[in-house]
């Protein structure tokens, strides 16, 4: 069966094509700064969006059919929808994917049911993978949506529900190795609070810790070689989420001795409901050596929750690809955690989406590898921090004074002359300059 036989493959035809089905910034072979696009931009298929979400909101029931032909909630839906995924990779050039453990199946009121459909699942994907270059990125296990795991899964009050999460978390573990993935993610979907006075927060959080060095025991323990992950979220579904942004989940994961194990998987829609710019966590995370893997999608900055929007902000994408190339690219990859909205409901919307995505993220690129090339603002930020490379700020970096010595070096000053302009405007002209001058 052909789920979208409208289209054979999204192929590279530049900006002047008006065909809907094709690329006009994403060219996979060209190369930019020395790297094909394609390895710049390993991008991924969110299983849970891309083949599970149907519309369904707060409001009203699903308005986007994803039975691919199979009765929902049943192993033959599971395999459709492998099916279809797999289709779909293949006609848009998609070589990554990612998964919730209950995205691949229907959970069973019995885990050890659940874990034999897991097992079957994750043959059939396996099989589909022979003869591709579709791999796994990353897997991860839903720790959020079952009841039992309302107080939290790591920060749970109850040891029994506990269990359930590592449970959850080494079969999820086990699959990630089966299908060679890249990464492991810990999203904190219930590890936060509503309500501080009946929350122990000191043993909710070392619990949290206590499950991921777990994993990271067991991870180890069966060849998993590649990077755990936490995916930092401010809020929703808790109103306080534990691993609030990049910097709060770094402090965590050093405080806890786990900082060598993992890296970030910065989501754009989870950065400004932190309020922080993509890019300002991205850098967080790069100046940290902890830049690991990218959820793309972003916000709706009139909204104050997690839209899940396909990217289509160019000067977003921009700053974020500037961060990714600063970084020397990201070990993980860019995966498109974004659903259609309610209204698209048609298969093409879902063909129409990666490539809004796709092509958003190229012209990042582009437009990021011009910036670098054309080298005004690197030029100007070397000169504005000129003074730390050379006479006081030299001294000071390598240690020749303390709090006492220069005081007496300022005292002996007397005063001093402003710092040189932030020269903003410039840059933001140098920028669009570049982003629509044509280069
Ligand atoms: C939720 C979210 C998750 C994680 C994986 O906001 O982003 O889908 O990416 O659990
Ligand atoms: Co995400």
């Amino acid at each position: 069966m052909e789920y979208f036989d409208f289209v054979k493959a999204v192929k590279y035809e530049g900006p002047a094509s008006k065909n809907p089905y094709a690329f006009k910034f994403y060219n996979a072979d060209e190369v930019i700064l020395g790297k094909k696009m394609s390895e710049h931009l390993p991008f991924a298929m969110a299983w849970w969006h891309n083949l599970g979400a149907n519309g369904v909101d707060m409001f009203g029931r699903g308005t986007i059919d994803k039975s691919f032909g199979a009765t929902p909630n049943t192993l033959e839906h599971a395999k459709a929808k492998v099916d279809a995924g797999f289709e779909f990779m293949k006609k848009m050039g998609i070589k990554y994917f990612c998964w919730h453990d209950v995205d691949l199946v229907p959970e069973q009121d019995d885990i050890n049911e659940t874990n034999k459909l897991l097992d079957e699942v994750s043959d059939y994907i396996l099989e589909k993978m022979k003869g591709t270059d579709i791999k796994c990125l990353w897997g991860t296990a839903n720790m959020f949506s079952n009841p039992r795991f309302m107080n939290g899964a790591g920060s749970t009050n109850s040891p029994e529900v506990f269990a359930f999460a590592a449970a959850q978390v080494k079969k999820a573990l086990d699959i990630t190795v089966k299908l060679g993935g890249r990464g492991y993610v810990f999203w904190g979907g219930r590890e936060g609070y509503e309500y501080l006075l009946n929350t122990d927060m000191a043993l909710e959080q070392e619990n949290i810790a206590r499950l991921m060095r777990m994993a990271v025991d067991y991870g180890r323990s069966i060849g998993f070689k590649g990077d755990f992950y936490i995916e930092p979220k401010p809020k929703e579904p808790m109103k306080h989420q534990y691993d609030f942004d990049a910097a709060t989940a770094i402090g965590f994961l050093r405080a806890h001795g786990l900082d060598k194990d993992f890296k970030m998987n910065i989501e754009a829609n989870h950065a400004t409901l932190a309020q922080h710019t993509f890019d300002h966590e991205l850098c967080v995370s790069r100046i940290n050596g902890m830049l690991g893997s990218i959820d793309a999608n972003e916000g709706d900055p009139l909204l104050g929750w997690d839209t899940d929007q396909f990217p289509a902000n160019v000067y977003d994408a921009t700053f974020a690809m500037l961060q990714v190339l600063k970084a020397g690219g990201l070990t993980g990859g860019f995966n498109f955690d974004a659903k259609n909205r309610r209204p698209s409901n048609t298969r093409e919307d879902m063909v129409k989406a990666f490539i809004l995505g796709m092509d958003t993220f190229a012209l990042g690129l582009r437009k990021a590898a011009a910036i670098i090339e054309d080298g005004r603002v690197d030029e100007f930020v070397n000169e504005k921090y000129a003074g730390w490379k050379k006479g006081l700020g030299k001294d000071i970096i390598d240690g020749k004074y303390d709090l006492k010595s220069l005081s007496e070096y300022a005292c002996k000053l007397k005063n001093t002359k402003e710092p040189c302009s932030g020269n903003q405007e410039g840059i933001q002209e140098v920028v669009n300059e570049i982003l629509f001058g044509g280069k």
